[in-house]
Parts: structure tokens; sequence; C-alpha cells
């Protein structure tokens, strides 16, 4: 099955929580902190692999996750990172953030990556936090929550040549008698049911081998849905040459090449605009001689080159070869990805001291900014210490003064990320 569009569940690993340890020594009577820090999560990369033309490898499989970074321990030592997991897709994926609808990546040529969740940081050792007043921290942090979201990737197939045309236009045909490919052919529309892909070869002394995408037949109303070409529309747009095929025997050409244009332009009139060669097919039969030069003379009055062919004989095969090799980009203009170029605008978020009070649906406050969520997530409320920090950072940030003017009274429950804590009057107390 040709698989286009999945959902998946990526989590990174959490940061390891840094330690609150002693120097222990025979001789000394109080040592000082040496707790280590925790190692950091590890993250989740979306890479091209040339050699997937689907994501049938997500098929089954929706949920991934990077291990967690190590905890720290005592006399100074360090949790190891956790390791990055990379998912391999074809080249032509573009991932969408699935919440927001944001375009993460695009990913085109062989290699390209993105980071598509972040491991969490590792938190931090106690021996950070000490200072000259204050010699035995009791303080450490948490590792930080690893990134975690749903993403949609969709598959938009990298071809440098795609065959449109109706059903039985003799478009697997042509895809065989071209490339080492071997579709399924018969005389019956709708054979193929899912994109097949080969490579051509222009000739011995010609390095360019460029890649045929032939997809399912287009039929009148496509771009609307009708059929099943609609679905594989958009796997021509990343094309550089269009390769339209007419059924020199149907009943009407001319009508044929029509609906084709009409179903193009209505998808993306940019299409029209790519370089196209109009193949005139089934020239061994009687009605297509008889069509062909009413045909060709129309194609000339359109001003599109055309060529006639019987690709079931092999018949024009080197001439159309010869014309799709004189279409074609140079060699240096094909090493680079077809439009657009493949970007990864993946940005993380800035950490800013920015924050909000408002109220969830059940009534409940909630402060919500990157850095606030973060610290939270990052302390342990069970030590006094830790959470008489938070109270601290809270004061700073100028937190603690929006709560109370939001209203916030003693019994409260204050919601931080995916923290929730009871408002006393001091200190904090865990709820959850
Ligand atoms: N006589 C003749 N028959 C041909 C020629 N090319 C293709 N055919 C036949 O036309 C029928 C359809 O060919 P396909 O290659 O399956 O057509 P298609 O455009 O891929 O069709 P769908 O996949 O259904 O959209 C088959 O029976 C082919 O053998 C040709 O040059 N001459
Ligand atoms: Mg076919």
């Amino acid at each position: 099955m040709f698989l286009d569009r999945v959902k998946i569940l990526v989590r990174a690993g959490a940061g390891g929580d840094g330690a609150a340890t002693f120097r222990r020594e025979a001789h000394v009577p109080r040592g000082g902190p040496d707790g280590g820090d925790g190692g950091r999560g590890g993250s989740i990369h979306l890479r091209v692999d040339p050699g997937q033309t689907t994501l049938r490898d997500f098929r089954f499989r929706h949920h991934f996750r990077a291990t967690p970074g190590g905890r720290g321990e005592g006399s100074r030592r360090h949790g190891a990172a956790g390791e990055d997991l990379v998912l391999e897709v074809p080249p032509g994926t573009a991932i969408y953030d699935d919440a927001t609808g944001a375009l993460l990546a695009d990913l085109v040529a062989s290699g390209q990556a993105a980071m598509v969740a972040r491991g969490g940081r590792g938190g931090l050792g106690n021996k950070h936090f000490a200072t000259s007043t204050h010699q035995a921290p009791r303080h450490a942090q948490k590792g930080e929550p690893g990134e975690e979201r749903w993403l949609r990737l969709e598959l938009r197939l990298i071809a440098d040549i795609g065959l449109v045309g109706l059903p039985n236009a003799g478009k697997s045909t042509l895809l065989a008698a071209l490339t080492a490919a071997t579709p399924k052919i018969a005389d019956y529309p709708f054979t193929t049911l899912e994109p097949n892909l080969g490579v051509m070869d222009l000739g011995d002394d010609d390095p360019r081998l460029p890649t045929i995408a032939d997809v399912p037949g287009l039929i009148e109303g496509a771009s609307e849905g009708a059929g099943l070409g609609h679905a594989f529309l958009r796997h021509i747009e990343r094309t550089r040459v269009l390769v339209h095929i007419v059924d020199g025997a149907g009943r009407d050409p001319e009508w044929d090449h029509e609906v084709i244009r009409t179903e193009l332009a209505a998808h993306d009139p940019a299409l029209l605009k790519k370089p196209l060669l109009v193949v005139f097919n089934k020239l061994d039969l009687p009605a297509a001689a008889e069509a062909w030069p009413a045909f060709r003379a129309a194609r000339q009055r359109d001003g599109l080159p055309v060529i006639a062919i019987a690709a079931a004989e092999g018949r024009g095969i080197a001439e159309l070869r010869a014309a799709l090799a004189k279409l074609l980009p140079s060699a240096e203009a094909m090493a680079e990805p077809p439009e657009p170029a493949g970007v990864v605008v993946h940005r993380m978020a800035e950490l800013g001291d920015g924050f909000s009070v408002d109220r969830d649906s059940d009534g409940v406050l909630r402060v919500r900014g990157r850095r606030i969520e973060r610290i939270a997530a990052q302390t342990n409320f069970e030590i006094e210490e830790s959470a008489e920090r938070f109270q601290r950072d809270l004061t700073r940030m100028g937190i603690d003064a929006e709560l109370r003017r939001a209203g916030v009274a003693s019994g409260d429950v204050v919601r931080f990320g995916e923290i929730e804590l009871e408002w006393e009057a001091e200190p904090w107390a865990v709820e959850r």
C-alpha cells in the first residue's frame, strides 16, 4: 500500500535529575556539595533516506520515544546523555506540527534532517547552588521534560518527470518502456492505484538519471476529488517536466487532451507553466494513425511540443527520450532538488521571561510562560529549599503580584504547564 500521509507522536527523552549530595570524607566533618548534573535527554530527528518512496515504515508504528538522560550522582558524577532517535523518511516529506498546522521542515535532499523533538536538559546538581553565604544547598534541579508533539507527515514524491493522462492512456506502459520499472499494465482504466517510480537512462555520455513518476489516471473533476487522481495530483507538483499522454485510439483525443489540461490548471495553475511534452500514444492502431494529423496540427497551433509513439511496441521511444533530454535542466541543476527547494524552518521558541495569567475552562488559574513552566517542571517541591527558590523566582518575575491581582486565595490551585500547586500564604506545597 502506498502511504503518503501519517500522524505520529514523538517524545524526546527527559533530562536526568541533578543530584543533591555532600562529600563524605573521614577527616572532613561536613563536606561540600558534590551532586553531579543529570544527562540531557535524547532528541528525535527525521532524516531523508533516498531509498524510500513511501511512508510505509510508519504504517503500524505511530509512537516514538528517545531515551532519557541518566541521573547525576554524588562525587560530581554526571548522568549519561540519552540516545538520539533518528527516523528515516523518503525524500519529499513535509513535517507539520499537528496541533498548530505549522510547517516544521520540508525534507527533500538526501541526508537532510530536522530535529522534531528536543531532549530535556539535565538538571544541575547541588554543587552549582553553593554560595558564600549558603554552603550546603539541598537544592538540585530536576531534569527538564523532553519535548513531545504530534506530527503530520505528508509525502510529495520527488521525481524529475511526471506522467499524466486519462486512465488507460498508456502511462505505465511508457514508464516500462523508458525505465527498468515493471508496473502493472492492463486493458482497463484504474490499473495503477499507487505511484510507480522509475529511473531513466538518457544514454552513455549523459550523467543525468532522471526519475519518472507514473501516477494513477486523472479523470474529469479530479481536481475536485473525482476518482483517484485527486489524491495523487500533489505528487506531480514538484516534478520538473510533465509528460501528458493521450490515447490516440480513444474516442476523442482532442477532448482527452483538454480534460487533463483543465484538471491540472484547476489543481494548480503553476503546473501548466512547467515544461511539458504531449505524447500521442497507440500510433500502431488504425484509429490513432487516422487522428494523428489533426491532433498534431492542433498542438502546433497551441505551441505545444508533441510526439507520436506506440509505447507497447517501443516505437518513437528513442525520439521521446531525446525530446525529454532537451526539456530537462542541466546536470548541475538536476543535482539540486526540484522546487520548492527543501527548507528546514524548524525553530525552537525563544525562552523569554514573558508570562500570562488566565483561567482554564474549569476556572483554575494558569500561569503560561516558557521559562516559568520549565522552572516548575525542574523543581522538586518536596525539598523545602527548592520550593522556596521557586517562590523567589515567582516574586522576581512579577508572577506572584500578577496572581494576587487575579484574585488568588489561600488554598487555590495554580497550574504551571503539567504542574499543579496549591497557593498558601507561603511556602508553596505540592498538590500532585
Ligand atoms: N495497441 C497499443 N496498446 C497500448 C499501447 N500502450 C499501451 N497500450 C495498452 O493500453 C492499455 C492500458 O495501458 P496502461 O499502461 O496500463 O495505461 P495507464 O495509463 O497506466 O492506465 P491506468 O493505470 O489505468 O491509468 C494496456 O492494455 C496496454 O497494453 C500502444 O502503444 N499500443
Ligand atoms: Mg497505469
